[in-house]
């Protein structure tokens, strides 16, 4: 049973409600980035909250740890109930966001390995390896591993253990979401369910993945 995340990026409020109202039913959480926040204001966070469903907030933050710990606070003030951060600025920037994350009874995950084809240049030659040990000692609850990449996931899985991997590259960047749900605890999903004609019937294909959750 692996979770259905929704990548909300939409640049319009109007769209993003929409859709985040009408996939709610099926779906676990909702993750939003830069493009929406950038468009529309944090303050869409609360009008999202209201849908009753967690809110991961990606900012890829990637700071020294007081900026970090800054950035953080304004996400969790907003009312997100997770964090994701880079793995790559170090121990400390991390911790800082951990810190703040548990402060106020959320989450931090990190990313280890990126989804697109990029994603092999740098995080790959043991670096991903790195930043998921780093994950198990510095408390955060889990990593961002690519979907496009089930072997790589695999290999990150047996790092971690039982902390959560979140997978991003289901859909419009070619991953397979029957090859990753296994392995991971929740799947993310932007275009294949943003884009669709009907999102909410785009998001409930994925109920065998939930394990058929109403
Ligand atoms: O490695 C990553 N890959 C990735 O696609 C880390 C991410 N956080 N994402 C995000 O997941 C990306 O920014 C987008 O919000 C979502 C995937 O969207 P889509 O490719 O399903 O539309």
């Amino acid at each position: 049973m692996t979770d259905l995340i929704l990548a909300l990026d939409p640049t319009s409020r109007a769209e993003a409600i929409r859709i985040a109202s009408a996939a709610a039913p099926h779906i676990d959480a909702i993750k939003v980035g830069y493009p929406l926040i950038l468009a529309e204001g944090l303050g869409i966070a609360k009008e999202l909250a209201t849908l009753g469903l967690p809110l991961i907030a990606d900012f890829k933050v990637a700071d020294i740890p007081n900026t970090n710990r800054l950035i953080a606070e304004q996400v969790f003030h907003a009312g997100f109930s997770a964090i994701i951060c880079h793995g790559f600025p170090g121990r400390d920037s991390v911790e800082a966001c951990v810190q703040v994350a548990h402060a106020h009874g959320g989450e931090c995950l990190v990313v280890a390995e990126m989804s697109h084809p990029g994603g092999a240049e740098f995080f790959q030659n043991g670096i991903a390896e790195k930043i998921a040990r780093m994950v198990l000692t510095t408390g955060a609850d889990g990593i961002i591993a690519p979907a496009t990449r089930p072997e790589r996931t695999r290999m990150l899985r047996e790092i971690i253990g039982s902390k959560k991997i979140l997978s991003p590259g289901v859909g419009a960047q070619g991953g397979d979401p029957q090859a990753i749900a296994e392995l991971v605890d929740g799947i993310i999903v932007g275009r294949a369910i943003y884009e669709a004609d009907d999102p909410a019937s785009a998001a409930a294909g994925y109920a065998d993945i939930r394990g058929n959750r109403t």
